[in-house]
């Protein structure tokens, strides 16, 4: 039980049996858990027709609608943790994400990352057939997160990544609030100010050939608003001890003379 791609789907019928199969054809142990969201277009009978060629492989769990991406990763991480996975990655079903970058990411995390992200916007980093103002979008969002939070991500929306056991256990998930873009950045800021180590490791990004996206203004929004509101919630001391389930020290081993004064 040692990586498991977490692949999130609604409305992916043109998609799904492909990319499971590219996965699948690396030949690298990797287990698939396909969290449909009740997919009006019959994505999750695809998959369930692939589950007997692929048994103990492939997994796939049904929820009752659309209850966005972020809350389908959780309920991802929290059934990648109980059935002992090491590593845990996310990655769309649309072929943004290539396939074959997985093994640099489980490679990233076991040398000591925490979190390994698939990055468009460091060096070596590209992303393909976007038009303009996808990439303004998307660029625009990644400055003004780090201008807002000073996270040292340059692809902070990024949503192919690789989690190791150890963030997801420690990660309270009950504190993630957000459903989009915002998701992706709250896992990654919650991550970085519990003092995990992030690397970036360099993809291509391609867009979508097949299927619809479902990119939306609420999207956005919740994106613009939710940034602040990480900013301003981790400026208060408690910040690390609600995203965490482990117990914080936020005293220093040694208290300075000072705080012991004040404890006085
Ligand atoms: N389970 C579930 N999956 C979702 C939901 N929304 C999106 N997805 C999936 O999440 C992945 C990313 O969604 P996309 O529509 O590709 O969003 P995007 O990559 O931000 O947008 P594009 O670049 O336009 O493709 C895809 O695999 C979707 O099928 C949802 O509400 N529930
Ligand atoms: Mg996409």
């Amino acid at each position: 039980m040692e990586k498991l791609v977490i692949i999130p789907t609604y409305n992916e019928k043109e998609n799904i049996a492909a990319i499971i199969n590219a996965v699948i054809s690396l030949q690298q142990d990797y287990h698939i858990l396909v969290i449909d969201d009740n997919s009006p277009d019959g994505t999750a009978q695809i998959v369930q027709s692939l589950l007997c060629i692929y048994p103990g492989q492939l997994f796939l769990e049904q929820r009752q609608g659309k209850l966005g991406l972020g809350t389908a990763y959780i309920y991802g991480f929290k059934w990648a943790l109980n059935n002992g996975y090491s590593y845990i990655f996310e990655m769309d079903a649309d072929f943004s994400h290539n396939p074959k970058d997985l093994e640099r990411l489980y490679i990233t995390c076991k040398k000591g990352a925490g979190v390994a992200i698939g990055s468009r916007y460091v060096k070596g980093g590209a992303v393909e057939n976007w038009p303009t103002n996808r990439i303004m979008l998307s660029k625009g969002a990644s400055l003004y997160t780090r201008m807002i939070t000073w996270m040292p991500v340059k692809d902070p929306t990024a949503g192919f990544v690789c989690y190791t056991r150890k963030v997801l256990e420690t990660l309270n998930f009950e504190s993630i609030s957000f459903v989009g873009y915002a998701f992706q950045i709250e896992m990654k800021f919650a991550a970085w100010k519990l003092g995990f180590k992030i690397e970036e490791v360099p993809i291509t990004f391609v867009d979508r050939q097949l299927g619809a996206s479902k990119m939306s203004k609420g999207i956005i929004k919740e994106g613009i608003l939710g940034v602040l509101q990480l900013r301003w919630s981790s400026l208060f001391k408690n910040y690390r001890k609600r995203m965490t389930n482990l117990p914080i020290n936020n005293s220093p081993v040694f208290p300075s003379p000072k705080i012991l004064l004040e404890r006085e």
